[in-house]
């Protein structure tokens, strides 16, 4: 392929976030494509250095990239003055407003006929809600409040994505007796009356544009336990921040947990791919963090660059995403496996695994 390279901003930020992101630049590296890294500084120990979390030029360089390779941050939980998130800072600033999470397990075999039939994506809203960043204290610090923003423009464009991506996912399943697409709305309107009734309100609406796609409700309280016990019944979820924060989370332990669970920040202009994970402070620097979160961004990453590609390049990009998909599926199933999983591999190993079956498969 001869095509103009696409540029990549490679974040790696704090703990493991040093580990699996390397591991998954190499991934990237050994397919032919024509991608060009640049690595640039942002998170605690960035602020630690040099007094920001996110410095400015590694904002212009996120700008300037065609799409963002995040690892990890570890922000304290205790407030440090001057210093602000700079993984919700980037989506903010980056108005990275589509959290993408998908989840799959591979479906029963003879092996293991308890295995569950899981494939799902959590859409969550990424720029508003109780993260919106308005807390304050009041009587002399003996109430803290936040509020919860939720706007009528953030609700429909983020239900938009969620309909759009089942619609997409139904055509690719492309078999006769495949699930139709169904999007489930996920709130707590019969309590959190104002906020979750407009992102409800807004929801329903958007599905009326959508009649090919099934759409239903669901309370959140509900939903956390029809994760925990039905997954299968689930296709697309919509649901705002911090909901989909904790959602997610909860379908991922299907997919093999933290470890192997990635996800996308997708707004209009840029893209942002990071492992689930945090940075891990407790395994950092030994060389066991499971790098397949963070290879499954790429993934996802070449997905997302297919689709701003020239159309003689883009089914290059594909194959390539979907050879590392297959990869990480392989390894997965017969390792070798880091601690989390069971095992007792070094990332390096996996990595390299990785690597091995994306070239010969
Ligand atoms: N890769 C996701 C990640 O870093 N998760 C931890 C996280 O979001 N922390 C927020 C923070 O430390 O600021």
């Amino acid at each position: 392929m001869n095509a103009s390279p696409f540029t990549l901003l490679v974040i790696p930020g704090d703990g493991i976030g040093r580990e699996v992101v390397p591991a998954a630049v190499s991934v990237l590296r050994a397919t032919s494509l024509p991608l060009r890294f640049v690595e640039a500084d942002a998170g605690w120990e960035c602020f630690r250095r040099c007094g920001e979390a996110l410095p400015s030029p590694t904002l212009e360089t996120a700008r300037a990239a065609d799409a963002v390779l995040f690892g990890a941050v570890a922000s304290p939980s205790h407030p440090v003055a001057g210093y602000r998130s700079p993984i919700v800072r980037l989506r903010r600033e980056l108005d990275l407003y589509a959290n993408i999470r998908p989840v799959f397990a591979d479906p029963p075999t003879a092996d293991d006929p308890h295995a569950r039939r899981v494939d799902l994506v959590v859409v969550r809203e990424n720029t508003e809600g109780l993260y919106a960043g308005r807390e304050r204290v009041e009587d002399g610090g003996a109430t803290a409040i936040a509020e919860r923003v939720i706007t009528r423009r953030a609700s429909e464009r983020i239900v938009r994505v969620a309909f759009d991506l089942a619609r997409a996912r139904c055509a690719a399943r492309n078999a006769n007796d495949a699930p139709p697409a169904k999007v489930t709305i996920v709130h707590k309107a019969n309590v959190l009356r104002e906020t979750c009734g407009l992102f409800r309100t807004v929801a329903l609406e958007v599905a009326q544009a959508y009649p090919d796609v099934r759409a239903e409700e669901m309370l959140v309280d509900t939903c956390a336990l029809q994760l925990a016990t039905r997954p299968e019944r689930f296709d697309v979820l919509v649901t705002t921040n911090l909901f989909g924060d904790i959602l997610s989370d909860v379908a991922c332990a299907w997919g093999g947990g933290l470890g192997l669970a990635s996800s996308a920040n997708l707004g209009e202009r840029y893209a942002l791919f990071e492992p689930v994970h945090g940075a891990a402070p407790d395994i950092a620097g030994k060389g066991i963090a499971n790098p397949l979160a963070a290879i499954g961004c790429a993934a996802l990453l070449l997905d997302y660059l297919a689709r701003r590609a020239p159309p003689d390049v883009a089914p290059d990009i594909l194959a390539w995403s979907a050879r590392i998909q297959r990869a990480i599926r392989h390894v997965r199933a017969v390792g070798p496996h880091t601690p989390d999983l069971g095992g007792n591999a070094a990332t390096a190993e996996v990595t390299e695994a990785v690597i091995a079956h994306i070239l010969t498969s």
